[in-house]
């Protein structure tokens, strides 16, 4: 077994394979680029090399640098991850000849896989289900549409070089055929550098159905399936295992299917062979046939993890150090159900455009297991995939798991970066996908519901207001009281007009919104607010207030004191923008002030604010002193009109 094993990759799956290696006894290497100088996998390594810049082909892709940094650390091993070099098999390669081993398959298994062409034909001849079709040689745009006259409309047309949707074109007739074949050549030659195409029958109502397969280059057994249907435009979302509706028949089928997969090409390592299936009909051993082998561990492996009990990492280091299959296939057995949702720092709203920021908080579920790159405080970084989690439950049923991953999705707390953690509630919400009514084109189908951002509830706007004013610190008896009845005050929350708080008692307020007031209560785990279904858990963080919860919301917290100055009304007048303190009083009568001036300083919800003067002028009056408790609105400091 190796001593020391050097990681090419970075975030949850470098951080992922380290514990593994760790719980193995076997020293792990880190390498990091400029931009993860700081990164998690960096501090949980026992080494670390720096690679180069942010850019992965500056650092991640550099071939070279990693071998070399393997290497000079005395690393006996490499383990790729998946994505930047996993699937190259020139750096498999390199790294053989560098006297290292490579934790993966040989360069040839990964180039048969690789074009899928050969790869198709390679699993005919395995006897393997290919999906009818045209992947020979013959390129003439006259001979594909031939073929495609001969398969059978609607069709796929398919870049050789492709994956996951890249240069694929759906074609519903004939008359279309001929634009989109010249439309998925040219992007393929720009993608891929290779034009080459393929013509498949579309199977209509797809679901992506994956094997887990693992070998030893001689035997291979297949961990059971995956259903990975649950996509927005190639990207997965939501992972499980098993899929919902598959039968031992089927199962049994496809795992052998799998199997001849991967013995046909003398596959060693982890892998997964993927297969598109006919959702139309229910599951039918007829209606799966191979789509494409990915010949590396896949950001997925989690929950056939969880449903064998197997650590696919350790049988990654076990098998590449030289031990064989680690069980028979009649030693495996599926336990229950688990899922994997995706956690992304992404702007769903806006077309999950990617998003950056620095998570000023984070929380997982303590209910499920949580892959993560990240900690509380990490940027993340715009140079790589903005994953912040793989949230994982577990269940003996899939409505126990289901049910475990809409709690550990609403448990979670993330501030600092927009998410797609909303999105994520919704779909476990889903009415199809909760009964397993799964396809690769649910989302689409279904985006808009999805993704509508209802308008925050009273309840909500009620706990944005007393976290705002920090409700759960207020432990003064009389915090809101003064004299003629209790002190509101004002809440400004953007997009929100005419919310007012008052403090009843310690930990206790009242809110008026939308016309109505509402009861709120701190208690240590969240707060108790009138109409809410549970308890509102939140904070505010400096000029914003987040509510967590099934459905995360955040709130921007205007500053009176800009919108004051804004709107002018501190001309003559300087006005307390909120209960508070007076700290200290700045001027006298007759002093001359220039515009901007430091006139007072107040004290409220915890933050000391500067009251400056909106305009040059003489002081006429200061209404107020140091230590005084003002109301909002109090007046403090007139300056003369203007002449
Ligand atoms: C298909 C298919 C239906 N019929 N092939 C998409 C990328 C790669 N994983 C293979 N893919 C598919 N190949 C045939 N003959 C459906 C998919 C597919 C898909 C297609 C369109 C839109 C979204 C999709 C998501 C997953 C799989």
């Amino acid at each position: 077994m190796f001593d020391k094993i050097l990681i090419a990759n970075r975030g949850e799956i470098a951080c992922r394979i380290i514990r593994s290696a760790r719980a193995m006894g076997i020293r792990s290497v880190a390498v990091y680029s400029d931009a993860d100088a700081g990164a998690f996998h960096v501090e949980l390594a026992d080494e670390a090399v720096h690679i180069g810049g942010p850019a992965p082909r500056e650092s991640y892709l550099r071939a070279d640098v990693i071998i070399k940094a393997a290497l000079a650390t005395g690393a006996q091993a490499i383990h790729p991850g998946y994505g930047f070099l996993s699937e190259n098999p020139d750096f498999v390669e390199a790294v053989e000849a560098a006297g290292l081993v490579f934790i993966g398959p040989s360069a040839s298994a990964i180039r048969a896989m690789g074009l899928k062409d050969a790869a198709k034909a390679l699993m005919n001849d395995a006897g393997v289900p290919v999906v009818p079709g045209y992947h020979g040689a013959n390129q003439d745009p006259e001979h594909l549409a031939g073929a495609a006259d001969a398969i059978g409309y609607p069709v796929l047309i398919k870049a050789v070089a492709g994956g996951g949707g890249k240069g694929m074109r759906l074609v519903e007739s004939p008359a279309q055929f001929l634009e989109a074949l010249a439309s998925a050549q040219s992007e393929a030659a720009t993608a891929f550098g290779n034009d080459a195409v393929l013509v498949e029958k579309y199977i209509l109502k797809p679901r992506h159905i994956e094997v887990q397969v693992f070998g030893d280059g001689h035997e291979a057994v297949h961990l059971f399936e995956r259903d990975c249907s649950l996509q927005r435009r190639h990207q997965k979302v939501i992972e499980e295992a098993p899929a919902p509706g598959m039968t031992e028949e089927m199962r049994m089928a496809m795992g052998h299917a799998a199997v001849r997969a991967a013995k046909a090409i003398g596959y060693k390592g982890a892998g997964t062979v993927e297969f598109i299936v006919d959702g139309a009909r229910g599951l039918r051993p007829d209606g799966f046939w191979f789509m494409e082998m990915n010949t590396r561990l896949q950001v997925e492996h989690p929950v056939t993890e969880a449903i064998t009990g197997i650590d696919l990492v350790e049988w990654q280091l076990r098998v590449a150090a030289g031990e064989g299959l680690p069980c028979r296939q009649e030693e495996l057995a599926i336990t229950g159900h688990a899922f994997e949702a995706r956690l992304y720092a992404e702007d769903v709203p806006a077309g999950f455009l990617p998003a950056t920021g620095r998570l000023e908080h984070l929380r997982f579920s303590a209910a499920a297991r949580n892959d993560s790159g990240v900690r509380k405080g990490d940027e993340i970084s715009p140079w790589y995939d903005p994953m912040i989690a793989k949230v994982v439950t577990q269940g003996a049923s899939r409505a126990i798991a289901l049910k475990r991953l809409e709690a550990a999705l609403a448990e979670t707390e993330v501030a600092g970066s927009v998410t797609n953690l909303t999105f994520l509630g919704a779909l476990t919400r889903h009415k199809g996908f909760r009964v397993g009514d799964v396809d690769t084109g649910l989302i689409a189908r279904d985006l808009e519901s999805l993704t509508h951002e209802h308008e925050p509830a009273a309840w909500e706007l009620a706990a944005a207001c007393a976290f705002a004013v920090d409700l759960p610190s207020i432990n003064a008896a009389l915090a809101g009281f003064c004299f003629g009845g209790p002190l509101w005050q004002e809440v400004a929350l953007e997009g929100h007009e005419g919310l007012r708080i008052t403090v009843t008692g310690p930990r206790q307020a009242r809110v008026f919104v939308n016309a109505q007031e509402l009861a709120v209560a701190a208690t240590a785990e969240g707060l108790r607010v009138t109409g809410a279904p549970a308890l509102v858990r939140g904070a505010r963080l400096d000029a914003k207030v987040v509510l967590f919860g099934a459905v995360p919301r955040q709130f921007a917290l205007i500053d009176p004191l800009a919108r004051d100055a804004a709107e002018g009304i501190g001309a003559d007048v300087v006005l307390a923008p909120m209960p508070g303190l007076v700290k200290a009083v700045f001027v006298s009568v007759g002093d001359e002030v220039l515009a901007g001036a430091r006139l007072a300083v107040l004290e409220a919800m915890k933050m000391e604010h500067t009251l400056v003067a909106a305009r040059a002028g003489r002081v006429a009056e200061v209404l107020s002193a140091e230590g005084a408790q003002v109301a909002a609105g109090a007046a403090l400091v007139r300056l003369e009109e203007e002449p």
